[in-house]
């Protein structure tokens, strides 16, 4: 035996060891580096999937090396071997045609098998609409009538911020909670509803096998059917902007008792939150919150008296917004001020934050216009429903929006109502 042939198979002798070792330390690694089997049926059928065509690459991986590897070792010039000369071989050419094609379709079977389960929603028996937001999550039980909105949770939100000195190590999931997570069903098909209200977003919890575009003026589907009670992680898959990484997704699956609980307590809030929408309040009650909602959200830049900084913070007090058309003042704070730090708070507050927070800048920090934003008035403009102060109708219970307030009103506008 040659010097060469016998460090050939030493070397040989070497590779067959590592493809031995590979499974063990796969076994330790995998669930690390591999793909999640995950709790529903069409995500074990993805992962089969995964693993099929990744044994079947493995094979071919094998197959096709070890020929040449053979070839260049036993084929080599150094040992003689003269090269073939033929050309165009019919048959070669069918072999490297036709294999392929086998390998190919043998692959495309199942595929196409598990696809069309994953585009099959019939009988499912609840649907959730998910909206992404620039950077947050709307959730909306469509048949419940309930909502609402899912975001980084805020202890992590203020950790991220640059400057931040918080200890990372205090969290299990840094930037992988949220506020409120979506509460699911076991043991339910649940069909989602994927759109988007501002940019392309992208809804993806790999243990539920969902991925999908959230696409704006687009409605993509899909569903899952959660096996196992826990609490399952993902993220927005799309690009999304600024904050792209920054919107986690919390699925929370439990048993169908404590969903309903979940879903009779939204309810509940949303009903009284409703009733907080739609009643009349007093002046006093809209300042007193009023000054809450400024303290939290204004402050910082038209300072707590109202004063603002001057060149940089526009007063409140005597302020021509805050003491003129009323309608006027509200959409600036709804809107915002393009290309000024004034930024919309339409989304980030309630009617009745907003209708407090503008009934408190009318009357107090020095101004004393004496009227009154009703919560659902706000509603009324946000939904481009109403544009003008209700004051021109006649009905009593709208003049109380605008009431111009006590004796002098009735002679003013005229109108018998008190
Ligand atoms: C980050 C700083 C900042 C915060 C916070 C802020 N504002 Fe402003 N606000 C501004 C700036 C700057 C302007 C001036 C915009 C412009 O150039 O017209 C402004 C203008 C206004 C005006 C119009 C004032 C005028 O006379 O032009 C109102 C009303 C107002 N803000 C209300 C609010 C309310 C209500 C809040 C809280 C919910 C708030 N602002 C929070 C920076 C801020
Ligand atoms: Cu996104």
């Amino acid at each position: 035996m040659s010097c060469s042939t016998r460090s050939v198979i030493a070397r040989l002798a070497a590779l067959i060891a590592l493809l031995c070792v590979l499974p063990a330390a796969y076994a330790g690694y995998g669930d690390a580096l591999n793909m999640p089997v995950g709790v529903t049926e069409v995500s074990r059928e993805v992962y089969g999937l995964h693993m099929l065509i990744f044994k079947i690459c493995v094979v071919i991986g094998a197959v096709v090396f070890g020929v040449m590897i053979y070839s260049m070792i036993y084929h080599r010039k150094s040992r003689g071997a003269k090269p073939a000369t033929f050309h165009e071989s019919t048959t070669a050419e069918i072999v490297w045609t036709v294999t392929p094609f086998v390998i190919l379709l043998f692959m495309a079977w199942p595929a196409a098998k598990v696809l069309i389960k994953m585009e099959d929603f019939s009988d499912s028996e609840m649907t959730v609409k998910i909206t992404g937001f620039q950077w947050r999550w709307h959730y909306d039980y469509i048949e419940e009538g309930v909502d609402y909105f899912s975001q980084l949770h805020p202890q992590h939100n203020e950790a991220r911020q640059l400057g931040s000195d918080t200890d990372l190590a205090q969290f299990d999931n840094y930037i992988k909670e949220v506020d409120n997570p979506l509460i699911l069903p076991v043991g339910k098909k649940i069909r989602f509803l994927h759109t988007a209200a501002d940019v392309i977003h992208a809804w993806w919890v790999p243990d539920l096998a969902v991925k999908k575009d959230s696409i704006p003026g687009f409605i993509n589907e899909n569903w899952a059917l959660i096996e196992e009670p826990g609490i399952y992680r993902g993220k927005c898959a799309e690009l999304c902007g600024r904050d792209h990484g920054f919107m986690p997704i919390v699925v929370k699956a439990v048993p169908q008792e404590e969903y309903d609980a979940f879903i009779a307590e939204k309810k509940a809030a949303g009903q009284s939150a409703h009733n907080e929408t739609t009643r009349q309040w007093d002046r006093a009650e809209l300042v007193a919150r009023g000054e809450e909602v400024y303290n939290r959200n204004c402050m910082g830049c038209h300072q707590q008296n109202g004063q603002g900084i001057p060149g940089m913070f526009p007063p409140i007090a005597g302020s021509d917004v805050a003491t003129g058309d009323i309608v006027a003042h509200l959409k600036t704070v709804l809107n915002g001020v393009d290309g000024t730090a004034m930024q919309a708070y339409g989304t980030l507050l309630s009617d009745v934050e907003l209708a407090s927070v503008i009934t408190y800048q009318r009357n107090s920090l020095g101004n004393a216009i004496g009227d009154v934003m009703q919560p659902y008035f706000v509603g009324q403009v946000r939904d481009g429903t109403s544009d003008s102060a209700p004051i021109a109708s006649a009905q009593a219970d709208e003049i109380d929006f605008l009431k111009i307030d006590d004796a002098s009103t009735e002679s003013e506008a005229g109108v018998d109502k008190l």
